[in-house]
């Protein structure tokens, strides 16, 4: 009955907001934080995902980023990303909000388009996700704040080969550690969309970290409904409409697609 039911209430929605976790790119090969073979089980967040874990030691964290890196730069788009990409530009209304920093939202969206023979898709094309944690193959300069694209391979044997700015200064991962705050845009961006909603679909998320679990509160307490994907309950799991128990390339294209 879920599938169906989820297909309705989607189909009845003029907005839609999607809230995506690690959990939808497990699928492609990145671990997630907290799952079996989670990221956070051989490290502690608090000793990697945190400006004062940097500070103190610089060349752990980016071995962490770079590892990551290596192994999130292997990884494709599965079937849940692809299947968000084709439907944010299915219809109007549909806003695709990630927590993760992996990339493969976009990538999803630059392979759908060329799928289609289309161009590369600009920034505010649909399939494009609001990004609330940054991204991991962004840097930003300690010292003059400068941001780029960078997808090198880093070296983390030694302080002295991390990769450094032009100006000089150290370059960190950019993304939003613990402790620090979302990019304000892109956070009020996310939350005008979900308070809008009627459906948050919220697929691959523990739904523990905020502000970003608190988006699909927002489509709630405007009285629209949920949807969760996951194989496993979290703490949003009661408030849901629909629950689909399963992988999320499974789960979305069924419900997104309407074939199976
Ligand atoms: C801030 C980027 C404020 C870096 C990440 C107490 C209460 C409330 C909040 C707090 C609190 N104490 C501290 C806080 C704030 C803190 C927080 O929420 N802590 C939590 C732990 C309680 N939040 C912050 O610090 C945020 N900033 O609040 O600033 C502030 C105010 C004033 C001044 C300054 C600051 C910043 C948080 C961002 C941290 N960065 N990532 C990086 O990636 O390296 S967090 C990281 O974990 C993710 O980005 C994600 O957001 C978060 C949760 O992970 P998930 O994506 O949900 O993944 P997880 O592994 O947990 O779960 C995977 C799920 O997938 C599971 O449910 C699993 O069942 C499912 N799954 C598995 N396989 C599949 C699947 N689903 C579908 N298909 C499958 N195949
Ligand atoms: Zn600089």
């Amino acid at each position: 009955m879920t599938v169906p039911e989820a297909r309705t209430l989607l189909d009845r929605a003029d907005r839609v907001v999607v809230l995506t976790g690690a959990g939808i790119s497990a699928e492609s090969g990145v671990p997630t934080f907290r799952g079996e073979d989670g990221l956070w089980k051989e490290y502690r967040a608090e000793d990697l995902a945190t400006p004062q874990a940097f500070q103190r030691d610089p060349r752990l964290v980016w071995e962490w980023y770079a590892w990551r890196r290596d192994l999130i730069g292997a990884c494709e788009p599965n079937a849940a990303h692809l299947a968000l990409a084709r439907f944010a530009r299915s219809r109007p209304g549909v806003t695709l909000v990630t927590q993760n920093v992996d990339g493969l939202h976009a990538l999803a969206a630059r392979l759908t388009r060329q799928d289609d023979g289309e161009p590369a898709p600009a920034d505010d094309d649909p399939a494009m996700p609001l990004e609330l944690h940054g991204s991991i193959f962004r840097v930003r300069c300690t010292a003059c704040g400068r941001r780029t694209a960078h997808r090198a391979a880093v070296d983390a044997t030694d302080r002295s080969t991390l990769p450094a700015c032009r100006c000089g200064g150290l370059l960190r991962p950019d993304v939003v550690w613990f402790g620090e705050m979302l990019p304000a845009r892109t956070l009020e961006a996310s939350f005008a969309a979900a308070k809008a909603a009627d459906i948050c679909l919220v697929v691959g998320t523990s739904a523990l970290v905020h502000p970003a679990a608190s988006v699909p509160l927002a489509t709630l307490g405007a009285g629209g409904d949920l949807i969760e994907g996951n194989p496993e309950p979290t703490p949003l799991s009661g408030r849901c409409r629909v629950t689909l128990r399963g992988g999320a390339a499974t789960t979305v294209p069924r419900i997104l697609d309407g074939d199976g």
